[in-house]
């Protein structure tokens, strides 16, 4: 009688973190063309780069934060052209609203820094990006070390193949 009431009890505690785990994938979010710019050995810091939408009929999604092993930490930027000189400032959170798509790119505007970087990013590596939002699970996405623009047109073309 002990064992089948301790499994019991086990399943219970277990379930409510296996269908919220489960209800990610679910909801209408869609994290597309994860990629970053390689580095050159010893860089400290390095960018990463992809598209978050939202379906009609989902709802906001605000990414406040990422995390990645290749890293100490991820910041939110944005870069913008100011006095004729491209600056960068941390932004607390990037909103996604229901219908549209954020994409970040090189060259500038939003994108995800990785700032002190734990080994150089090298052309055709993968790496775990683990993105945080406020109202719902982190996304965990597979992101590729491509040129600026290869990253591009491999985004653009990722649909084609
Ligand atoms: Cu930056």
């Amino acid at each position: 009688m002990r064992l089948p009431l301790m499994a019991l009890c086990l399943a219970t505690v277990l379930l409510p973190g296996l269908s919220l785990a489960h209800e990610v994938r679910q909801v209408h979010l869609r994290v597309a063309h994860p990629f970053a710019t390689p580095t050159p050995p010893g860089a400290p810091h390095g960018a990463a780069y992809l598209d978050i939408s939202i379906d009609e009929d989902g709802e906001t999604a605000t990414l406040v934060g990422a995390s990645t092993p290749m890293s100490q930490g991820v910041e939110l930027h944005d870069m913008r052209l100011d006095e004729g000189t491209m600056r960068m400032r941390k932004l607390d959170e990037i909103v996604i609203e229901p219908g549209e798509t954020v994409t970040l790119r090189p060259g500038g505007g939003p994108h995800l820094m990785l700032l002190g970087l734990t080994s150089t990013l090298s052309e055709g590596d993968t790496f775990p990006l683990m993105l945080e939002f406020a109202e719902r699970e982190a996304v965990e996405v597979e992101v590729r070390v491509q040129e600026a623009n290869a990253g591009i047109e491999a985004a653009d073309g990722h649909h084609d193949h």
